[in-house]
């Protein structure tokens, strides 16, 4: 007798209601998985799969906070804390107004099988609110975080839940929740990462997420003979991830040529070099200003209204902004055009469509929970220098990431070629993130 996956996903939509990102992760993941619940009943016996589909918990609360104008405002926040079966809850908060339940869940249901692929203790979480720090002032970011931070400070903890940054959670929203945890608790811990050097943040974890991602790709090209140098690159999004990616690709010889934000897509065909690349940094992280602003700045970069950068033809493409960002029209573009990698730096960027696309046309396709794990593995970092009282250097906890990289990105083939399929990485990490969360529930008993 066989798990009947099919059969098992309906129940769960019809149960969680409507809940589409998590039911696409949650597909995409169960799918995956059937050849190694086919092989190891022992998955079937002990119903895990009936309760990794359950959150351990998920913490919803009311955000009240007052704007510059002195008017009430409400939002909401949540923390949902999927699975602690290898480590303590482990994952990041966004503030963005799509934020709602069903987006919460898929992130910190692919947090639990990405921190297990990192090799660091962590179990998999996620949080946030539909809060939109876009257009407010310092002031009401602070007063927002603070407020956020009254309610979630009664559920983490250095050894219970640790958040840290994701989309519109960055360097200063990480300063303000710390500010106030460490207030409340009346504890200077590692209880959020991404903070500040200097007080408890480790070098490279602004850099991690990018940086990690160029690894990755790296080690990808180099299965095929080939290296990021010399390669042209699309990257989507121009916060964070696409920021640190573009300066890490750079630095290895390749050239990226598009950033977007949720406006559209610049194109600079010269490449966007270390010093557009400050230009855009100070632009986005200073002035939180507009990517459309880039092309009136270097003059022979064009701006491209409501439009992703995937019609542009690269080498090698990567989704740095937001999920379900490449649809199948964009796969076969990517794909027509000669490009011959996609790595995501976002998670879960590409419909289960697309993904399909490439995988049956040998594009070399890194899923994000394998492809980003970078950041969170430097948080892992983070919390462990933390818990020593020490800090790396640079270079200690660079190369400690390049390492955890190449190691995720062995176990991934290695775990797919065991399964008859050593290039798609979607079965390897699924199945090589599944397996060691599920045998550490096992042995744990029914908790
Ligand atoms: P940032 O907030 O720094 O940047 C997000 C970028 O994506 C912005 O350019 C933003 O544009 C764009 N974006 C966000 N939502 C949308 C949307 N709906 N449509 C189009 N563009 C959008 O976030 P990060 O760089 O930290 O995160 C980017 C992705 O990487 C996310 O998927 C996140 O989950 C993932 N990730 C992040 C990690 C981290 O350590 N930060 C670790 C692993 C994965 P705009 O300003 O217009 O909103
Ligand atoms: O999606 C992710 O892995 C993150 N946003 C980083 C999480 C973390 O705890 O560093």
């Amino acid at each position: 007798m066989t798990y009947d996956v099919e059969h098992f996903i309906s129940e769960v939509r019809a149960k969680t209601g409507h809940q589409p990102e998590f039911h696409q992760a949650l597909s995409e993941v169960f799918h995956s998985l059937q050849p190694c619940l086919d092989r190891f009943p022992k998955y079937r016996h002990n119903a895990v799969l009936e309760r990794l589909v359950e959150p351990d918990r998920m913490i919803i609360f009311r955000v009240g906070w007052i704007d510059d104008k002195g008017d009430y405002q409400v939002n909401r926040g949540f923390r949902i804390q999927f699975n602690n079966a290898i480590g303590a809850y482990k994952g990041g908060l966004r503030f963005h107004p799509t934020v709602y339940l069903g987006l919460l869940k898929f992130l910190a249901f692919e947090q639990i099988f990405k921190n297990a692929l990192t090799t660091l203790p962590m179990g998999g979480a996620k949080g946030g609110s539909d809060f939109d720090p876009k257009g407010k002032s310092d002031n009401e970011v602070m007063r927002f975080c603070q407020s956020f931070m009254i309610e979630l400070v009664r559920h983490i903890g250095p050894d219970t839940d640790v958040p840290a940054g994701d989309i519109g959670v960055g360097g200063r929203e990480i300063g303000y929740l710390f500010g106030q945890y460490k207030r409340l608790a009346n504890e200077f811990t590692g209880t959020m990462t991404g903070k500040g050097f200097g007080w408890g943040g480790s070098l490279i974890r602004p850099e991690a997420t990018g940086y990690g991602l160029t690894y990755f790709t790296e080690e990808m090209l180099a299965t095929r003979g080939e290296s990021i140098e010399g390669k042209t690159c699309t990257v989507s999004g121009s916060g964070n991830v696409a920021q640190y990616t573009v300066e890490r690709v750079n630095e290895f010889g390749g050239k990226c040529i598009t950033l977007s934000d949720s406006g559209g897509t610049i194109l600079d065909r010269d490449g966007i070099d270390a010093e557009k690349l400050a230009y855009v940094m100070e632009l986005k992280n200073e002035r939180r200003g507009r990517i459309a602003e880039y092309a009136a700045q270097f003059p022979g970069s064009e701006y491209f209204e409501g439009k992703r950068p995937w019609g542009i033809p690269c080498d090698c493409a990567l989704p740095c902004a937001t999920q379900n960002e490449i649809d199948l029209d964009d796969a076969k573009a990517l794909v027509a055009n000669g490009c011959t990698l996609v790595a995501e730096g976002a998670n879960m960027p590409t419909q289960p469509d697309a993904v399909d696309y490439f995988l049956a046309n040998n594009i070399l396709y890194g899923p994000g929970k394998a492809a980003n794990a970078g950041g969170v593995a430097v948080s892992g970092l983070e919390m462990a220098q933390n818990a020593q009282h020490i800090s790396w250097t640079r270079e200690e906890v660079d190369n400690r990431l390049r390492q955890i990289m190449q190691t995720i990105h062995n176990n991934v083939r290695f775990t797919a070629a065991e399964y008859g399929s050593p290039d798609n990485y979607v079965l390897g990490a699924n199945i090589a993130g599944f397996t060691k969360v599920a045998n550490a529930m096992i042995a744990q008993g029914i908790v």
